[in-house]
């Protein structure tokens, strides 16, 4: 990727886009009435509660190790979210490591963590090219083999959490960035209708759950969006159960985020889908300084704005929430400090941003 200065447009867009948010006022706050969630709990309201007067879901990423080992973790997963998604526990080299055993019990204890917190499910996910099992991977299958076994895949593990699931990640990461199909073993072996296939077969095992393809690098438009945009767009013309497009979020301080996000979200709104914003997190190079706490806040801001700008993006879901777990300083050498709150579960200026965002965006509804 080309390094960029960022860009002083950032700011100006985020302003705008504030600016759009507060020029229309709702019924409630022209006519001076309090709003209907009664006295003023901006302040003290967890993050999936604003988000609810906000008309989304604010959600985080689980990881099932830290949600065992650290009570601080689990309280603030528990309070503070209206969704929650499996880090880890539901992809297919968790759920069935050896051929033919499944282990649901990771996952199964997240879906109950989530029923006992009145809190959705994001499934993620069923076909993706990373995280899959060595059998799997090494296994010598022909095509049609391999079909069935992806077939077999997602009909076992979406009828398990029939019903429990909320949104499915059914398709993850199918682009490159030039727009072009990544080449993975499933378009290898199967070409591009496994994506197609994939739907129809989630949709068969839980008719009721959202069916979304999820990516990265396609928060603004360019393109990668596109691409989508055009798949998207065929498969809708197919009759194939797609739902919803997932804008995974993951930015980095070093590079301007894309200022038109609600530009691009709404090209999918208009094809009657809904979008979310999936696995949100802002990475900092080394060492951290205040002007790059600040980048970061605007950058989740420009994030959520977008979403809360889009009449079908149902949720904002942060992929983890301390920097404690943060898978980003193992991938990115020399960055890291991605999350909204520290290492001490102290609210960073990110975490401070969304909660006035939302706050803002529960005005005008
Ligand atoms: O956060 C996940 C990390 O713990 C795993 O090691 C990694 C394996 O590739 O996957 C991470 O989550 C990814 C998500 O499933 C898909 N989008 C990118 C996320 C960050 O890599």
């Amino acid at each position: 990727m080309i390094k960029k200065h960022r860009a002083l447009c950032t700011g100006v867009a985020a302003a705008a886009v504030a600016a759009a948010l507060l020029a229309v006022p709702s019924a409630a706050t022209a006519s001076g009435q309090p709003h209907p969630g009664g006295a003023d709990d901006t302040a003290t309201a967890s993050l999936g509660r604003l988000g609810e007067r906000a008309g989304i879901r604010i959600g985080t990423a689980v990881d099932m190790a830290a949600l065992a080992a650290d009570t601080p973790y689990r309280t603030e997963a528990a309070g503070d979210f209206s969704s929650v998604t499996p880090e880890n526990v539901m992809k297919w080299e968790s759920v069935e490591p050896t051929r033919g055993t499944y282990a649901w019990a990771p996952a199964d204890d997240l879906v109950a963590f989530a029923r006992a917190n009145h809190q959705l499910v994001r499934g993620h996910t069923l076909v993706w090219h990373s995280q899959l099992p060595g059998w799997l991977t090494s296994g010598d299958f022909t095509a049609d083999q391999l079909r069935d076994i992806l077939h077999r895949h997602i009909t076992d593990e979406v009828t398990h959490f029939k019903g429990s699931i909320w949104q499915w990640d059914v398709v993850n990461e199918a682009f490159n960035d030039d727009g072009t199909l990544r080449n993975t073993i499933w378009l290898q072996k199967l070409g591009p209708d496994y994506i197609a296939d994939a739907f129809r077969w989630a949709h068969q095992a839980d008719p009721k759950a959202k069916l979304y393809i999820n990516d990265y690098n396609i928060e603004g438009v360019n393109a990668k969006s596109t691409a989508l945009l055009d798949l998207v767009t065929r498969l809708r013309a197919q009759h194939v159960p797609i739902d919803g497009v997932g804008v995974q979020g993951h930015l980095d301080t070093q590079y301007p985020a894309p200022h038109d996000i609600a530009d691009n979200l709404r090209r999918f709104d208009d094809l009657g889908l809904e979008t979310a914003v999936t696995e949100a997190d802002v990475r900092i190079p080394l060492p951290v300084d205040n002007t790059e706490r600040e980048a970061q806040a605007e950058a989740y801001s420009t994030l959520l704005q977008g979403c809360l700008l889009t009449a079908h993006c149902t949720d904002f879901t942060v992929w983890g929430f301390t920097d404690t777990y943060s898978w980003v300083p193992g991938v990115f050498g020399g960055e890291g400090s991605a999350n909204i709150l520290d290492t001490d579960y102290r609210p960073k200026a990110a975490y401070t941003a969304i909660r006035q965002d939302l706050a803002l965006a529960a005005h005008r509804r």
